[in-house]
């Protein structure tokens, strides 16, 4: 089952259940008014609401589905949770050490990334910056967790970076991971009580350029070297996240260094029993000065059900 936020045509966006796979047939979820106030609420009661909306009617009329993150929900992210980027860091860095030495830290690597409003969705335009020239896509499992920190379902996130910015000095970090366009998120939450082998599901990028795919790479979450819930606790011991979080937990596939982003590619992640995130580059801001303009968010160009 994947907990869903969505649109009808004239009314305010809404909370739902698809079953089975998504894209599918939407059943309301009329108890709460917003994402961000179910993930106010215990894992148990989460899981009560949503098996109770599984077993009513669906929707009749096409909706569309948003990003499912919304409201007061921060979306954060952790790095250099997987080897491989770790080693990518330390090659693209002009200050290696603290790649190498955060890696074995306990203390993990975290970072804010996105407002829930500027957040992506599948089938929507991702960004790259005009002042970058070396950007990628960095696929990530992403977890979600309630504001009491227990995790509730999981998402694919897609943490868009600029390598130049972050490797000519690594307090650029923020400016290398927070602009117009780099954070998108797959279409549904797969609720965690579905997901059988958290730590061991296939992850693949893909990489298509006119039609050609100019790069594909896998991994497995077993590769990662932290726990979700050690991630969780960690955000947590800084702050209170009373309407929850989305927490990406860092990437395990990274192109070369001599692999560019292009306006015009399409990324596509996918990772098993979570789902696919599906988005077309474009360069710079223009593109997404409509986001924060359209509250309702009926007039987004989500996945149509
Ligand atoms: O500081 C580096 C960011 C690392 C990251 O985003 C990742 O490993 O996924
Ligand atoms: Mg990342």
């Amino acid at each position: 089952m994947f907990i869903v936020r969505y649109a009808r045509a004239d009314a305010p966006a809404a909370v739902g259940v698809v079953p089975g796979e998504l894209p599918g047939p939407v059943h309301p979820l009329a108890e709460v008014g917003s994402l961000s106030e179910l993930l106010t609420l215990p894992l148990d009661r989460v899981r009560e609401l949503t098996t109770e909306a599984s077993t009513r009617p669906a929707e009749s009329g096409e909706v569309t589905l948003l990003p499912p993150v919304d409201g007061r929900t921060e979306v954060w992210a952790s790095g250099v949770t997987y080897l491989r980027s770790r080693d990518a860091r330390v090659e693209e860095s002009s200050q290696k050490d603290v790649y190498q030495k955060v890696y074995e830290a306990q203390r993990p690597e975290l970072f804010f990334k996105s407002v829930a409003w500027r957040v992506l969705c599948d089938g929507e335009p991702i960004g790259i910056r005009s002042d970058s020239e070396l950007n990628v896509p960095e696929p990530e499992l992403a977890v979600v967790a309630n504001a009491a920190g227990e995790i509730v379902g999981y998402l694919v996130c897609n943490d868009v970076s600029s390598r130049t910015i972050e490797g000519e000095n690594p307090l650029y970090l923020p400016q290398a991971k927070v602009y117009a366009g780099a954070c998108s998120v797959s279409a549904g939450i797969r609720v965690a009580w579905d997901v059988e082998h958290a730590h061991e599901l296939g992850i693949t990028l893909t990489i298509e350029r006119g039609g050609k795919t100019v790069f594909s790479g896998e991994t497995s979450t077993d590769q990662m070297q932290r726990g979700y819930d050690d991630l969780v606790s960690w955000l947590y011991r800084g702050d209170h996240y009373p309407h929850g979080v989305v927490l990406s937990t860092g990437t395990g596939i990274i192109p070369g260094m001599e692999f560019r982003l292009q306006g015009g590619d399409d990324v596509r992640i996918t990772i098993d029993q979570v789902g696919s995130l599906t988005n077309r580059v474009v360069v710079g801001t223009e593109p997404f000065a409509r986001l924060g303009h359209d509250d309702a968010a009926t007039s987004r160009r989500g996945m149509h059900v």
